[in-house]
């Protein structure tokens, strides 16, 4: 897909105190520091022009800015998240998207959205009803897309965080999919990459400018995405893995 612009927030220094599953142990602030910054290159060498906001510190999940908005080139919609100790996150992020040319639209209660539920392929978004998201929410953000010309359909999800934690749009139809995902009637017949159950992680790949960005770490994901013909960039986020954060997650692209 093609984007010229990304917002993206640095971690703040208590970003391990944020909502997180993994058991991965905790994550060590400078390497994440070290790792959000080649993760900020590799998006330039894709030629997006990068805007850095200064950590949040009262919002320790900040840094995974992409679950405050939805940024379409002709609309912003600013979300309303579901986790509780999210929710706030998402007005310094409208302040932002209000200096670039977007008409801002808003989920309003008793809706609740989060970005990483929301997936775009091409003119079509898919909504992840998810603990995060619920079906208000995903029928707000249908009826303001279609104003602007697009379509959506809602997924409902069993185990997934968000939506994109089990799938990427990669671009000329093909779809990067794991987990409950796979065998989803939504995606079933769709063009797709299967993820391995231990490859899971990198399913939360995002596509920027012909290069398809995958964490690092996931050699037969990386083979099976070189095969299909995209080239393939690997960047280390372990330390947001720590935090049920991946790629998508660190960025908002437009
Ligand atoms: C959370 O649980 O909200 C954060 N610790 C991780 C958010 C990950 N965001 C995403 O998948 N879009």
């Amino acid at each position: 897909m093609l984007f010229s612009k990304a917002i993206v927030r640095k971690p703040g220094s208590n970003f391990c105190e944020g909502i997180t599953t993994a058991h991965l142990g905790k994550p060590d602030y400078k390497k994440a520091l070290k790792q959000h910054a080649e993760y900020i290159n590799a998006l330039e060498k894709c030629n997006v022009a990068v805007t850095i906001l200064p950590p949040h510190p009262q919002f320790p999940d900040s840094v995974f800015v992409e679950d405050t908005a939805v940024v379409t080139e002709k609309c912003a919609v600013v979300c309303r998240p579901g986790a509780q100790s999210r929710q706030g996150e998402e007005q310094s992020i409208e302040k932002v998207l209000s200096t670039y040319n977007h008409t801002i639209e808003h989920i309003t209660p008793p809706g609740t959205l989060e970005g990483g539920d929301v997936l775009r392929a091409e003119d079509h978004f898919y909504i992840g009803l998810s603990s995060r998201t619920n079906k208000g929410g995903a029928e707000q953000l249908i009826e303001i897309l279609v104003k602007y010309g697009y379509s959506g359909s809602s997924v409902s999800l069993k185990h997934l965080l968000h939506l994109k934690t089990g799938i990427a749009y990669i671009g000329r139809g093909v779809f990067l999919v794991a987990g409950e995902l796979i065998h989803h009637p939504e995606f079933i017949s769709q063009d797709h990459i299967s993820v391995e159950d231990k490859e899971a992680y990198a399913a939360n790949a995002i596509a920027v400018n012909d290069s398809v960005l995958i964490p690092a770490g996931f050699p037969s994901t990386r083979k099976k995405i070189e095969s299909a013909g995209f080239p393939v960039i690997e960047i280390d986020v372990s330390e947001f893995q720590k935090m049920d954060g991946g790629l998508s997650c660190l960025s908002l692209r437009f």
